[in-house]
Parts: structure tokens; C-alpha cells; sequence
């Protein structure tokens, strides 16, 4: 990369692991204050440091790094021009000054809307102005990042577009359609609400246009891990690309089936048809699909990779994976944390089996497995590699070591956390919610070990954030000068054609929009005609009441 384009990249990362840090420390004092051992000074509102972990780690720094490695795949793949990087700024900025924004109200206490920030809570109106920012920094990126593939296609007649590029633009195509719900909903429903221009809000509508963006959402999340799954870590372990077709079609189903499940959010909600339900129910066990196909590209690379260097007992190739190689193991461990977290996913979608565990703390140990073990530890085995990559310095030996020290402590911490958030989900304890006694029921009782272990296993994991940060500040101040090579697999000599359909963006595209109307018009319409408008009033008190 030249020093203009790395520059533009770490921008990201800066924030990224600035966000860690802060979003890290707040988690550590939820997890103190449910064990009820502890209670916040100066007054502080455990909705205020609720919504602070929940916004800064899972929406700021997963689009932070998001944004900056997609252009970092771009740039080494398909090349980024000099206006493309003025883009690439203009969405850095606009996004930094909506993150500050939204940030500034949260921390004052003036958006305790938690990070799902549907009505019928209410913040300051600037919170909502933030959000917008963020979107459409991120739509900037999205839309060069179109640009910079649609170049290189234009000098290239003919070739198919290098995997991972391909993969960024699914990804981007998925968080543009998904994104477009959300800001209706925010600028058309509850910023308007939130201003006292309107008087009324429609509570209903502005959840279902949340978790139409929010189940997406957590694919937008996914699919980065998925990228260096299928096209980095091969290279890493010294391998080729399993298949470059199924790695394009895991994604297009991906795209097809992410955004008509959002339902699967709302089993329990009043104000939607079961039949409709139970549509998208379907539809979300069509998504489990591509990551099943994931799994098993994932062993067949591993198996092939260690046959191929002459390991040929049963599971002999398994024990000669890098396992001292941090930025194989990371991103290892996380995928060990998704068999779990999947189940999990398809034991939440099973409609009648989600009102066992809906609204319980099970569902936050479902999304610290997924989002904050299996994407994360992806998140930060790139790091590993990345940032030394842009910022010209080398992983040291004692730095991988260090890494390898904070993957065992992640793996320890979560595993500790999030098995005693399902354990205690199953028992019924609800999630969002400071420690309570809840009028000392028996049941109650019960609860209590298991939020214990969770603030152990949360002080566990803040060590881990520690090390972490500390490693970044090394990679990009402090480590030795040198190179650090950016990992992509090639494909095999031999490879099959990948078919050029893959490469039908109006087909893709337009099946997915069919699926969407095909999903959300009826139920939406009900929801609007139906529905009495929620008769929320614009001065309901800001944050929870
Ligand atoms: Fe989920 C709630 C269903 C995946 C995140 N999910 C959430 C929430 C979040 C979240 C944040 O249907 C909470 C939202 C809120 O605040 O209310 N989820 C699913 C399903 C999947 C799924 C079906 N979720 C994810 C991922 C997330 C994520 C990924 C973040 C990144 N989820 C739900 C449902 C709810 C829900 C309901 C709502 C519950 C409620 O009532 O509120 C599927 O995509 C999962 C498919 C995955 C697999 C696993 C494949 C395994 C692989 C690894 C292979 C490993 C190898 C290593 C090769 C089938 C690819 C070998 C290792 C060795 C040790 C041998």
C-alpha cells in the first residue's frame, strides 16, 4: 500500500480499538453491577453504561473495522484511485463526527435507549442525527467501494472479479438495502417524534423496520470473519482456496436470505400473523444453510492443507495445523465458539422453542459466543497481521506470544460468561436488567451463582481487552520496522471455472429484493393499517421511565 492509502486504513483502526477500550470497560461494570456486588458511582444509570457497550462495540467499532478492512481488501485487489481515497475520507469523517454525537448524548445520559433504539424509549434528537451519520458515512464507503470494482471491471473485459472484492460488494449490497429500513425509521418515524413535530409514533412499525436492518445486521458483522475464513486463513496454514464458486455462492445465499428473517426477532410480539412468522422462521433455516457449507469448506481446507504436507492418519493433519501462529489460532478459536453459537441461533429460531428463551440473558450468551467470540477473535487474528502490514513493523515473536496469551484468555473468559448467561437464560433470568431481587421470588434465588460467574468471567475478558489494546499500540507504534505480509489464498492450479452467473449482480439482487417483498409487504401493510399508531407523546421523558 502507499503511505496515503495506509493511512486512510489505520484511520479506521484507530477508532476501532479505541472503541474496545471504552465499550470493554463498560461491559466489566454491567456484569459487576447484575452480580450485585457492586453499585455505579456518581449516580450513573445502568441503562447509560447498557446502551454505551451496546452502541460503541456493536455498532462502532464492528463498522469501524468493517469499513476499514473492506477498503483495505479493495485497495490490494481491484486498486483505489485517488478521488476513491477523498471518498474513503469522507466517509471516515462523516462517520467519526455521528459516532461523537450519538456518543456525547449516550454518556450524558440523554440516549439510554439501549443499542436496538426503537420507540417507545426516547432520546435527544441528536442521538438520532449521530445514527444518521454513521449510515450514511458508511453508504459513502459502500458506494466507492462499488466504484472501485466497477473500474476494474471496466479495464478487465471478461475476467471475474477477484474473490474477495466480489465478497466486500455482496456485503456492502446487503448493508445498503438493509440500512435503508433503519434510516426510514429513523428519519421519517422517530426523529421527527423525537423533535415534538409529531405527536403520535407507530412502535410497531419503527421495531419491525429496526429488525429488518437488525438481523442483517449481524451478517454485516459475519461476513468479514467469513472472508479471511475462506480467502487468509488458507494462505495462512500454507494452502489454497477450497473453492472459489462455493465460497461466491455461500455469500449470494447469504445476501438472499439475511434480510426476510427479521421476524425471527418478534416471535413473541403481538400485532404480527403467526402465518408470517412462521415464513420468515423458514426463511431463517434457509441462511443456516451457506454457513453449514462454511464449516465444511472450513475442515476440507484444513484436511486437504495437512494431507498435502504428508499427515496422513485419521486426524494427523489436524494436530499439524500452525497452532503457534496467532494469526491462525485467533480466528481458530472463533470458529470453535460458532458450532456452539450457531446452535444456539438455530435453537432461538425455532419458533415455538424461542419463547423459552426470548428476552432471557441466553440470548446475550448466544450473541457474546457469535458477534463477540467468533467474529471478534477473527476481528483481531486480522489485526494481527494488518496493522503491522500498513503501518510498516513486524509481528515479533514475543507480540504473537502475547497474542496467543490473549486468545486463551478470551477463550477462558467468554467461556465462562456466556455458559453461565445460557445456563441461567434457561432458568429464566431476564437479560437488560441490573441486579434485582424482583420481590424475592424463589426462582430468583437461583439466579444469583450464575451472575457471579459472569462478573468473573467479564473481569477475565476486560484483562483480555487490556492485553489486546496493548498489542495494537505495540503493532502501530512501537514494534520493529520491517514487512508483514497480507495474507490472500490463491486459488488451485487446477481449479474449475467458477460458473459466470455467479457474477449476475441483477439477478442476485433482484431475487433478493423479491424476497423481501415477498416477506415484509403484507405484514407491513397490516402493521401500518391496522396497528393503532402507539399514542406515545413527544414529551415522553428521554431514556427509560
Ligand atoms: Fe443470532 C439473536 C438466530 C447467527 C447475533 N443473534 C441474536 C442477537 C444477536 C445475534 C446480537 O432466530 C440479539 C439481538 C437482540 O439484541 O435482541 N443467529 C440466529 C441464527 C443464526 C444466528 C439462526 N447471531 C448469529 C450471528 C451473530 C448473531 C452470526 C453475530 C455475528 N439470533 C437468532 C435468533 C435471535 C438471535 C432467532 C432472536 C432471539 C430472541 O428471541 O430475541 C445462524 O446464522 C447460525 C448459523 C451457524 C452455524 C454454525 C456453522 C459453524 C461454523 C464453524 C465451523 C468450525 C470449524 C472449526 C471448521 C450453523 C461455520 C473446527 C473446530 C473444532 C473444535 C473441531
Amino acid at each position: 500500500f502507499s503511505k496515503k492509502e495506509s493511512r486512510l486504513y489505520m484511520a479506521f483502526m484507530h477508532v476501532t480499538f479505541i472503541s474496545l477500550l471504552v465499550g470493554g470497560l463498560m461491559g466489566l461494570l454491567q456484569t459487576l453491577v447484575r452480580s450485585g456486588k457492586y453499585t455505579l458511582p456518581f449516580n450513573i444509570d445502568y441503562y447509560t453504561i447498557l446502551t454505551t457497550h451496546g452502541v460503541i462495540l456493536g455498532l462502532v467499532l464492528t463498522t469501524f473495522f468493517i469499513v476499514g478492512f473492506q477498503f483495505s481488501l479493495m485497495g490490494k485487489t481491484v486498486g483505489i484511485s485517488d478521488k476513491q481515497l477523498m471518498w474513503g475520507w469522507i466517509s471516515f469523517w462523516v462517520m467519526l463526527v455521528g459516532t461523537v454525537l450519538s456518543a456525547w448524548m449516550i454518556l450524558t445520559g440523554e440516549a439510554s435507549v439501549l443499542y436496538t433504539f426503537y420507540t417507545p424509549l426516547r432520546a435527544h434528537p441528536i442521538f438520532y442525527i449521530g445514527l444518521t451519520l454513521v449510515i450514511v458515512g458508511s453508504w459513502i464507503a459502500a458506494f466507492t467501494n462499488f466504484r472501485q470494482l466497477y473500474v476494474w471491471k471496466k479495464a478487465h473485459k471478461g475476467d471475474k472479479s477477484p474473490l474477495l472484492a466480489f465478497m466486500v460488494v455482496i456485503n456492502m449490497i446487503m448493508w445498503f438495502v438493509a440500512t435503508l429500513g433503519v434510516a426510514y425509521s429513523v428519519i421519517v418515524l422517530i426523529l421527527p417524534w423525537s423533535l415534538g413535530y409529531v405527536a403520535t409514533v407507530n412502535v410497531l412499525l419503527t421495531r419491525t423496520l429496526f429488525w429488518y436492518f437488525g438481523h442483517p445486521l449481524v451478517y454485516f458483522w459475519l461476513l468479514p470473519a467469513y472472508m479471511a475464513w475462506y480467502a487468509i486463513i488458507p494462505k495462512i496454514i500454507g494452502g489454497k482456496l477450497f473453492s472459489d464458486s462455493l465460497a461466491r455462492l455461500a455469500f449470494i445465499l447469504l445476501l438472499m436470505f439475511s434480510i426476510p428473517v427479521g421476524f425471527h426477532h418478534q416471535l413473541t410480539e403481538p400485532g404480527i400473523d403467526p402465518t408470517w412468522k412462521f415464513i420468515q422462521v423458514v426463511l431463517t433455516f434457509m441462511v443456516v444453510i451457506p454457513s453449514l457449507m462454511t464449516a465444511f469448506s472450513l475442515f476440507a481446507t484444513f484436511e486437504i492443507t495437512g494431507r498435502r504436507k504428508g499427515y496422513n492418519s485419521l486426524f494427523g493433519w489436524f494436530k499439524k495445523l500452525p497452532w503457534k501462529d496467532v494469526r491462525f489460532l485467533a480466528p481458530f478459536v472463533g470458529m470453535a465458539a460458532f458450532i456452539p453459537g450457531g446452535a444456539g441461533g438455530i435453537i432461538n429460531a425455532s419458533h415455538q422453542v424461542n419463547s423459552l428463551v426470548h428476552n432471557t440473558i441466553w440470548i446475550t450468551g448466544h450473541f457474546h459466543l457469535t458477534v463477540a467470540t467468533t467474529v471478534i477473535l477473527t476481528f483481531f487474528g486480522i489485526a494481527y497481521w494488518l496493522i503491522p502490514h500498513l503501518t510498516g513493523r513486524r509481528l515479533t515473536p514475543r507480540l504473537n506470544k502475547l497474542g496467543i496469551i490473549q486468545t486463551f484468555i478470551w477463550a477462558i473468559g467468554m467461556t465462562i460468561m456466556s455458559t453461565s448467561m445460557h445456563i441461567q437464560g434457561l432458568i429464566g433470568g431476564p437479560r437488560r436488567s441490573a441486579f434485582s431481587k424482583y420481590a424475592g421470588g424463589d426462582q430468583v434465588s437461583t439466579w444469583i451463582s450464575y451472575q457471579i460467574w459472569q462478573a468473573i468471567g467479564g473481569t477475565i475478558l476486560f484483562i483480555g481487552i487490556l492485553l489486546m489494546f496493548y498489542i495494537f499500540i505495540q503493532l502501530a507504534f512501537f514494534a520493529p520496522r520491517g514487512y508483514e505480509e497480507y495474507p490472500i489464498a490463491e486459488e488451485e492450479v487446477d481449479a474449475e471455472k467458477s460458473p459466470k452467473i455467479l457474477e449476475n449482480w441483477y439477478l442476485w439482487i433482484g431475487i433478493t429484493i423479491a424476497l423481501i417483498l415477498f416477506a415484509y409487504t403484507i405484514p407491513m401493510i397490516d402493521i401500518i393499517k391496522h396497528s393503532p399508531p402507539g399514542s406515545i407523546p413527544f414529551d415522553w421523558p428521554i431514556g427509560r421511565s
